[in-house]
């Protein structure tokens, strides 16, 4: 019987020395200590033996299995520390002394221009909010007055989840949310709810000049007692005269939302093309850059805001499209290609 136990001995040894990779150690180790592997199988002649050499070959295999447990556990030791070598062996040298590579990364186009609207709005008394990117069928549209089938969900086609959530189309998607965590302050303490939203957008979108699927907006809320379309005016006069640093020329003509009533299309005078017409302006010479508007009644009530009582303006601002006019891009889908050649020309305006 013993003799059994040192045949199985030696093929496991002969086996051991072929594996050098940790899934063969552990093929070998299922093969002979696993519950139907060589060393528990030796256990099944024991019901033939005398008591006595029951006692003897049950030791003899104990004794195995010890020895067989130790020399996997060194040789995964062996094993691993020439896996160490080995990638180590791979690795370029490393050099303490080499200088550090300061050719720097810079802040986006569109950080920059988000960055300077928030100080913009911050500084008229605007709070800045963040919102998920990820948001319900009822934010998106249901809560700004567009039911399900209105025609104008056609021109927010977005990307849905399965599970009926949505990639929002907008950042109008966030002022229900907005209104029901101020409204309290606004009605027991009479606090003005003053808040932009900047965020991402996405919308299923055939890209152009001046389109892209992913783009940045910035929305904006005031609701108070008689706020006006006077206040709305000066609001975005303020916010395009910083931007810009110098006057540029706008228009303003109406424009349809289901959120505002009225609403209003503001343009700018293409800076690309200095209102010639270009691609990036779709030849018109005007770009459409701030949609706006008094906040619908219908609007306000989802928010738990009487109509009656309050009144407020929202506007829509094309960040991504702003980024392309302060800094002359001419192409919006330069501002996500990700290459540096474009980006980096930004490095130095912080
Ligand atoms: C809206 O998204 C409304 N939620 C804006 C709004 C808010 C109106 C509050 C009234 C009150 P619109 O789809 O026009 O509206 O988009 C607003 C701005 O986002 C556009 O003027 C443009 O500057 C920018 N924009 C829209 N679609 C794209 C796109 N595919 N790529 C880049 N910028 C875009």
């Amino acid at each position: 019987m013993s003799e059994k136990t040192a045949s199985l001995r030696e093929s496991f040894i002969s086996a051991l020395a072929t594996a050098d990779t940790m899934e063969a150690l552990e093929a070998i180790r299922v093969e002979y200590l696993g519950k139907k592997g060589l060393v528990t199988d030796l256990l099944k002649d024991m019901k033939n033996l005398s008591p006595e050499d029951k006692k003897t070959f049950g030791q003899a295999v104990n004794v195995l299995k010890e020895e067989v447990t130790e020399m996997i556990a060194a040789k995964r030791e062996e094993i691993k520390k020439a896996e160490i070598e080995r990638e180590n062996s791979l690795m370029p040298e490393f050099d303490i002394s080499t200088p550090a590579n300061l050719d720097r990364g810079s802040y986006h186009p569109i950080t920059l221009v988000q960055r300077q609207c928030e100080e913009i709005f911050k500084s008229m008394g605007f709070a800045v909010e963040d919102y998920s990117e990820i948001v319900t069928d009822y934010e998106c549209f249901e809560a700004l007055n567009i039911p399900k089938n209105h025609p104008a969900r056609d021109m927010q086609d977005t990307y849905y989840l399965s599970n009926g959530q949505l990639l929002k189309s907008h950042t109008s998607a966030a002022q229900n949310a907005i209104y029901k965590k101020y409204k309290d302050a606004l009605i027991r303490e009479g606090k003005p709810i003053k808040a932009i939203f900047p965020g991402r957008c996405f919308r299923n979108e055939a890209t152009d000049a001046c389109h892209e699927n992913t783009f940045f907006q910035m929305e904006g809320v005031m609701v108070d007692k008689n706020i006006s379309i006077s206040n709305l005016i000066f609001f975005m006069k303020t916010m395009l005269s910083e931007v810009f640093q110098k006057d540029i020329k706008v228009r303003l003509r109406p424009g349809f939302f289901p959120f505002v009533e009225p609403g209003f299309e503001l343009d700018i005078s293409c800076l690309i093309c200095g209102g010639e017409g270009c691609a990036s302006c779709k030849h018109s010479g005007w770009l459409e850059l701030c949609p706006c508007g008094m906040i619908h009644p219908e609007v306000l009530k989802a928010g738990g805001i009487d109509p009656e009582e309050y009144t407020g303006f929202a506007f829509g601002l094309g960040l991504t499209r702003l980024a392309m006019m302060k800094y002359g891009v001419k192409d919006i889908r330069d501002l996500n290609s990700g290459s540096l050649k474009v980006l980096s020309q930004f490095t130095d305006d912080k």
